[in-house]
C-alpha cells in the first residue's frame, strides 16, 4: 500500500511539473497568465484593502496605485462603499480595455474568476493573485461606464 501511494504521488508530481511545462509553451491551462497567476490561500500574502465608492458622477478606487515586488503574492481585500454594484477587475491595461467594450454589449455580464470581482454595496470580497512578472498593470470596474467615470489604477510589479 506504501508503495502505490508514493506511485501516485510521484504521477501527481510529473503531472504538475507537466502544467508547467505546458504553460511556458503557451497552452497550459493552469490559469498562467501576462500579469501572473491566481493565488494560493494557504501561502502566505500581503494585503492591500481596496475601496470601491461613487458620489457625484465620480467613481474610483482608493488607493488607485499599487506597488508589488516581483514573485510576491497579494491578497486584495475589497469593500464596495458605494451606492452600485462594482468590480475589481486585474488585468493588462489592453485586456481590460477590451473587456470593457465588450461589456458595454453585454452590461449583465458577471464576473467571478481568479481576477475579478463583482461587489454590490456594501459588500466585501477578495481575490488573491501572485504577479508573476514585473511590469505596470491595470485594474478597473469594468460595469458601462465606470472606468469612464474613474474607476481604474494602476499596479507596478518590480
Ligand atoms: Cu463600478
Amino acid at each position: 500500500m506504501k508503495l502505490k501511494a508514493r506511485a501516485v504521488a510521484i504521477v501527481v508530481a510529473a503531472m504538475l511539473t507537466g502544467a508547467g511545462f505546458g504553460a511556458a509553451h503557451g497552452h497550459g491551462d493552469d490559469h498562467d497568465t501576462a500579469y501572473g497567476k491566481p493565488g494560493d490561500p494557504k501561502k502566505p500574502a500581503k494585503v492591500v484593502q481596496i475601496v470601491m465608492r461613487d458620489a457625484d458622477g465620480k467613481m474610483l478606487f482608493n488607493p488607485d496605485k499599487v506597488r508589488v515586488k516581483k514573485g510576491e503574492q497579494i491578497r486584495f481585500m475589497l469593500r464596495n462603499n458605494g451606492v452600485q454594484d462594482h468590480e475589481f477587475v486585474v488585468g493588462i491595461l489592453e485586456e481590460n480595455l477590451k473587456h470593457m467594450k465588450e461589456m458595454e454589449k453585454n452590461p449583465d455580464m458577471e464576473h467571478d474568476e481568479p481576477n475579478a470581482k463583482r461587489l454590490k454595496p456594501n459588500a466585501t470580497g477578495e481575490i488573491i493573485w501572485q504577479f508573476t512578472k514585473s511590469g505596470t498593470f491595470d485594474f478597473s470596474c469594468l460595469i458601462p461606464g465606470h472606468r469612464q467615470a474613474g474607476m481604474f489604477g494602476t499596479i507596478v510589479v518590480e
